[in-house]
């Protein structure tokens, strides 16, 4: 097989849920690129009419659904009628998600729950809803959104910590149980990300200057550089397409090196 076609998604049914916008985006754009259809997900009518209106301006006739990823009746409802409309799901990348920054002692058992439950236990629902059709055609690929939280901690984000610390041992589970249906389920760890969701994180202060947080993490990665939604294609396209048929179980971070940087040094 020529090495362009192992990265093709020609023909694919791709549903990336989370993707009206940010990082999911991005990645159902890069799929659709690649020749996949695409379906995506989110919880708000406003933002899936305007994701629509956003993937068609880019030639990409993606298909929308509100579903949120937490209800188990509504994720088996969008992906019978993905199937029924738009053939058996090959790529299901697990990208919805939120975060609350609240110091552990402030935050209340319900927010706790609310962050796992999204950025977590919605995996689970989602993987279970297209693992039977993927293990059916004994071929499948599952994405998780993981995050450089699901090695590192910092303050105010025990639950979005813990969440995306499950998110990889669930990613390594589900390669462990379905590999043998040749079904690959890895993940992507980005770094920082210029999101709506560190969008916080960048404020320009009062005075012009650029945010405490912003300033940190430029000095914490190599790339002197936030990462953009684009950095994600290259990364997605490969792990949803043949050329990573024998990766299993793997978080690529796809970070400017900011795992593998102690930070610059003072001076
Ligand atoms: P974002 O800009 O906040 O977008 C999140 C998306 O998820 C939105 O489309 C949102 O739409 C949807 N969503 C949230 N809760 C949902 C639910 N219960 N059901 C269905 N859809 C839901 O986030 P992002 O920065 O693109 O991040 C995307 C993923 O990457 C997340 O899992 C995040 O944790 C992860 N990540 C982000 C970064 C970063 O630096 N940005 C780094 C590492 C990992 P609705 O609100 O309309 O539902
Ligand atoms: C934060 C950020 C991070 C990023 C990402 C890093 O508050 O620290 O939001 O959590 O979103 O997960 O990989």
């Amino acid at each position: 097989m020529e090495i362009k076609d192992r990265f093709s998604l020609e023909n694919k049914v791709a549903l990336v849920t989370g993707a009206a916008y940010g990082i999911g985006f991005a990645i159902a754009e890069a799929f659709a690129q690649a020749g996949a259809k695409i379906a995506f997900n989110c919880r708000s009518r406003e933002h899936m009419e305007t994701a629509l209106k956003n993937y068609a301006e880019k030639g990409i006739d993606a298909k929308g659904y509100i579903c949120d990823v937490t209800d188990e009746e509504q994720v088996r409802e969008m992906v019978a009628d993905i199937s029924e409309k738009m053939g058996e799901i090959d790529i299901l990348v697990n990208n919805a998600g939120i975060i609350r920054r609240i110091p552990m002692l402030e935050m209340d058992v319900e927010e706790f729950r609310k962050v796992v439950d999204i950025d977590l236990n919605s995996a689970f629902i989602m993987s279970k809803a297209v693992l039977p059709g993927m293990i059916k055609r004994r071929k499948g690929k599952i994405i998780n959104i993981c995050s450089m939280m699901s090695e590192l901690g910092r303050e105010t984000v025990s639950a979005y910590a813990a969440a995306k610390g499950g998110l990889k041992m669930l990613t390594r589970n589900i390669a462990s149980e379905y590999g043998a249906y040749n079904i690959q389920c890895n993940g992507i760890g980005p770094g920082y990300i210029a999101t709506p969701q560190t969008a916080p994180l960048r404020e320009c202060q009062p005075d012009g200057s650029r945010h405490p947080f912003d300033q940190f993490i430029i000095s914490k990665t190599p790339a002197e550089r936030w990462g953009t939604p684009e950095d994600l294609m290259g990364p997605a396209v490969f792990l949803a397409s043949e050329a990573s048929d024998f990766v299993n179980g793997q978080i690529l971070y796809v970070d400017g090196g900011i795992l593998a940087y102690i930070g610059k040094q003072p001076g």
